[in-house]
């Protein structure tokens, strides 16, 4: 309802706003280049429209390809207009450094009008970071550009407005959604931000911080001493929120120090050397700046183990190598996914002044910090004014898995405390936006907890008929099977066993303040 009153504005000529930029509905429009291109925004390419029949997970649909201006770019995506309409769009998000389109699937097989960008740039083309303009459609921009664009022609081609619309992503499309929701309060009704990346400079310069650390052999943390971690904390802290069930459901709880997995004589496999403990201490504390404000947060201690752990994320597979300089380097498939970006984001993109030559080994912590800081602005989602949001009747789930070994989940949960105390309160917050913390699950999926569940059917009753978000039930599959099911609880309750009953059937938890007082 919130998008025709704004359309209707728009219509009066009163106010600028994105929609004002939708046609008024009018007769539908034809799955064909030439009546789309007539029907869509200024700015708005066309480049390919073909009707594309059922298919298994995916309804017939009009595929719409093209690109949106935005000031010294042009942002692709792609659009899918489902012929059994649901009435509304929705938005998906793009991991990594976007570059690609992402899936509609999820979009298209409920009945929306489905819509993702590239946000700017192609993969193939690995300088894009040189060029500003693509730096901030990256950013934030993109997104924008074509939610607009998206949007009209979907009230074009079915000659109605779209009656709500949806953004969702995960990783690099939870920092899509923030910047969406601090930067185009207006876009969407109902926004899902998991697991949220903190832009590329901080993650990347973290990044940096540890390789500098782990290349350096006697700091190196195998495979082996990884697992024995996530034993070691996983027997400390288990029972800490109060059942023991091989999960750390609240990792604010757990007060595990590495130094208790100490050598006391030889280096084994059981055992953890002085070198290695400072390498463990270092990743949970985080990294400072300058001035002793946290950089990149620290990790909730917990579930470090497994392919998708630290080993996938911070320290590898395997050890670093031995370079024809006699300095150790992580190189080829031994890259853990943490680096992986980190050499070409510092040459294009996290820098101001792009570094060609830049090299991990030689940034300096803390000083070289502040060369990030304009890309931060840029890429970086950190404003906790979520008020004009609130103010245009948007809700916001965001969820984060603690055991997130990309992501700090910390790093989102002090952003939701700042945005919390700014917009007036717990109250003020709940009646907006929700916070899921995921016991035991890696980076937007995966780890040992609950990792299946469903966001977009929750925020959909919120948005459209009021229901607030409470308990959401998650579950674990293996192997297709349904072998555990929990409630994730809204921040800050925590789920709580009743005491009876399987401890792998949600209905024997409640959601409750948390036990353990920090
Ligand atoms: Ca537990």
């Amino acid at each position: 309802m919130r998008r025709a009153a704004l359309a209707l504005m728009g219509a009066v000529g009163a106010l600028v706003l994105t929609h004002a930029q939708a046609p008024a509905p009018a007769a539908r429009v034809a799955c064909e280049v030439g009546a789309l291109q007539q029907a869509a925004p200024a700015g708005t390419t066309i480049t390919a429209a073909a009707l594309v029949e059922a298919a298994a997970g995916q309804p017939a649909h009009c595929r719409v390809d093209g690109h949106a201006a935005s000031p010294g770019n042009t942002v692709n995506f792609r659009l899918g207009l489902p012929a059994d309409w649901n009435g509304k769009f929705y938005f998906e998000g793009v991991g990594g450094l976007g570059g690609t389109i992402g899936p509609l699937t999820k979009g298209l097989a409920r009945g929306y009008a489905s819509a993702s960008t590239d946000t700017g740039h192609v993969a193939s083309d690995s300088a894009w970071g040189t060029n500003r303009a693509k730096e901030i459609d990256y950013g934030h921009r993109g997104t924008h550009v074509t939610a607009v664009a998206a949007k009209a022609l979907t009230a074009s081609f079915y000659g109605r407005l779209p009656a709500h619309a949806y953004f969702n992503g995960c990783s690099n499309g939870g920092r899509q959604a923030m910047m969406e929701v601090q930067r185009y309060p207006t876009d969407f009704d109902g926004v899902i931000a998991g697991d949220p990346a903190t832009g590329t400079p901080m993650q990347v310069g973290r990044a940096v911080f540890f390789q500098q650390l782990l290349a350096r052999p006697e700091h190196y943390l195998p495979v082996e001493k990884i697992e024995l971690l996530s034993q070691a904390t996983l027997a400390a802290c288990d029972g800490k929120d109060g059942l023991t069930d091989g999960l750390i459901s609240d990792p604010r709880s757990c007060d595990f120090d590495p130094a208790s997995l100490v050598c006391k004589g030889a280096d084994t496999a059981s055992c953890l050397t002085p070198a290695q403990i400072t390498s463990v201490t270092t990743i949970y504390a985080g990294v400072k700046d300058a001035s002793g404000q946290y950089y990149a947060p620290p990790f909730p201690k917990g579930h470090e183990g497994g392919p998708s752990g630290w080993r996938g994320w911070i320290t590898g597979n395997e050890p670093p190598v031995v370079q024809p300089d006699g300095s150790l380097a992580f190189t080829g498939a031994r890259v853990p996914s943490g680096f992986g970006l980190a050499d070409s984001n510092f040459r294009f993109l996290a820098l101001e002044d792009d570094a060609p030559g830049f090299s991990w080994r030689t940034f300096r912590f803390p000083q070289d910090l502040p060369r990030l800081k304009t890309m931060e602005q840029i890429l970086s989602p950190m404003d906790p004014d979520l008020r004009p949001f609130r103010k245009a009747g948007g809700k916001l789930i965001v969820y984060h898995g603690w055991a997130d070994p990309g992501i700090s989940a910390l790093g989102t949960l002090d952003y939701i405390e700042k945005m919390t105390r700014v917009v007036g309160g717990q109250a003020a917050a709940d009646a907006f936006t929700r916070t899921y913390f995921v016991p035991g699950m890696h980076h937007c999926s995966g780890g040992p907890g609950v990792d299946q569940f469903d966001m977009l059917s929750v925020l959909e009753r919120w948005v459209e008929q009021g229901e607030a978000p409470r308990e959401v039930v998650a579950s674990r599959v293996e192997q297709g099977k349904t072998v555990r099911s929990r409630p994730l609880c809204p921040h800050p309750s925590v789920a709580a066993y009743r005491g009876s009953g399987s401890i792998d059937d949600a209905a024997r938890f409640v959601c409750r303040a948390p036990a353990v007082s920090r």
